[in-house]
Order: structure tokens, then sequence, then C-alpha cells
């Protein structure tokens, strides 16, 4: 059945924002060619990075320096390369890159189209530490491991847990039934896509259902807990900031 005009689940509130695909609005950001890019969530809504899915066409480039900044690409689907230091590398669904401050890059689809989420943020450089690697990896060569020891709730983590890096992204997959064992509140915001199933996500003190392509905004200490339902598994990849002293 259709839904009602005027109606969507998309809600945006203080402490956090679920936004749903039927909401989303393209616009141009400088630096990419041939290519939509949706700003999913970025300072305007209150968060400290951003999050922005990137489709580009099939001759479609983005590129330049990271500056101040960090990249975290990751693919949704299609094909493409990405260019960093000299070496160029092939990218297909699931495949994944960090880009350090100060790097070049150049990110191409190779003919087919390239769909890919990106985190972006401020690195937080700190006195006398060396600045994070490169990466690029793919989520298949990633093990999934038991969450707080359950079988049922497993978590990749896809970047090394070094204090150079000043971000995690990690991909949480639930079989059906399966939960966050708690109702976390942390001081550590997220950016959140659902790339696979539908579940039940609680955000502060409210209850929403959430399926494969919606995008969810965690601000610091928003209470949060998710049960994943359904027949099939439910995952989300997401982000969040760590390893930097809170009052800097
Ligand atoms: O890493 C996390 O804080 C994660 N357990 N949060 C979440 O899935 N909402
Ligand atoms: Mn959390």
């Amino acid at each position: 059945m259709a839904d009602l005009f005027g109606s969507s689940r998309t809600v945006v509130k203080g402490r956090y924002a679920l936004l749903t695909p039927d909401g989303f609005v393209p616009g141009n950001v400088p630096g990419w060619q041939n290519a939509q890019t949706v700003v999913n969530i970025a300072p305007a809504l209150g968060a400290r990075f951003v999050q922005m899915q990137v489709n580009l066409g099939r001759v479609g480039v983005g590129e330049g320096n990271s500056g101040a900044h960090e990249f975290f690409i990751y693919v949704l689907d299609g094909g493409g390369s990405l260019l960093l230091e000299t070496k160029r590398h092939r990218l297909e669904a699931g495949s994944y890159a960090f880009v350090p401050p100060g790097q070049d890059m150049q990110l191409k689809s190779n003919g087919i189209g390239l769909r890919v989420l990106i985190f972006q943020k401020i690195h937080e450089r700190v006195r006398g530490m060396d600045l994070p690697r490169p990466i690029v990896g793919h989520e298949r060569d990633v093990t999934g491991q038991p969450f707080l020891g359950n079988d049922d709730a497993r978590l990749q983590t896809l970047l090394p847990d070094e204090p150079e890096y000043d971000l995690a992204v990690n991909i949480f997959t639930y079989q059906p039934g399966a939960t966050l064992p708690l109702v976390e509140s942390h001081v550590m915001e997220h950016g959140l896509l659902m790339l696979r199933g539908q579940g039940v996500y609680r955000l502060d003190a409210d209850y929403h259902p959430v399926q494969a392509g919606d995008v969810i905004w965690m601000a610091p200490y928003c209470p949060q807990w998710f049960v994943a339902m359904g027949k099939t598994p439910a995952s989300y990849i997401y982000y969040k900031d760590i390893n930097r002293d809170p009052m800097p």
C-alpha cells in the first residue's frame, strides 16, 4: 500500500535524527564531477563530522587533498578505483579505505558507476603522536567477533584500534531476534547507515522501526539500543569518535 502523502519516518530531534531515503535531497559538494552527493549528517545538524553518500556516474570522479580532514570511504555498490599515494586500488562492493589528513586522493568509477558512503572529520592531532596511515581493505577479510560474548551479534572492526586513529568504523550484524545487550549511553557520537535487514532502534526514549537504507545520527549520550527483526540478519555500518581527551 502506498504511504499517505505528507508522511515520512524521518525524525530530527535535538539528540538524534532518523533520516529515511524518501527525504534525501542531492546537492553539489566541491571536488566531485559526474556525481550526486547527498549529505546525510553534518555540523548543521549538531554533529561534529559529516556522513554522506555519493553516487558516481559511469565516468564519475572525486579528487583533492584531504587537508586537515580524514575520510573513511565504504563501497556500497558498483566498481571503481582509488588513487592513494602512488598506488591505484581496485574497489568493489564491501571495499573500504581510510584517507589520513594531508593526502592527495582520486576516487573514480570504472564505467559501471560507483556508490559510496563517506565519513569525514577533522583529524584531532595529539602532540608527539604520528598521523594515522592510509588503509585499504575489504569487509570480507575482517572476521566478525561476538559482541560481549553473543555469537548472534557480531562486530567487524574495520580500522586498527591504535591511538593514532581518532575514529572507529564498524559493521554490526545481528541474527533475527538478537539485540544490543544494553541501552548504551556514551560520550562518543555515532553516524550509522542500515546496510541490510530491519529492526527497531531505540533512540533516546523513542522506538523506531528501521530498515536498509536508513541513516541515524546519535549525539553523545543519546541512549541507544537495537533489536533485529524479520527473517534475515540485520547489519549496519557506523562511525564513532574515539581515543581523544574528552576535554581537549
Ligand atoms: O560501538 C558502539 O558504541 C555500538 N555498540 N553502538 C551501537 O551499535 N549503537
Ligand atoms: Mn554506541
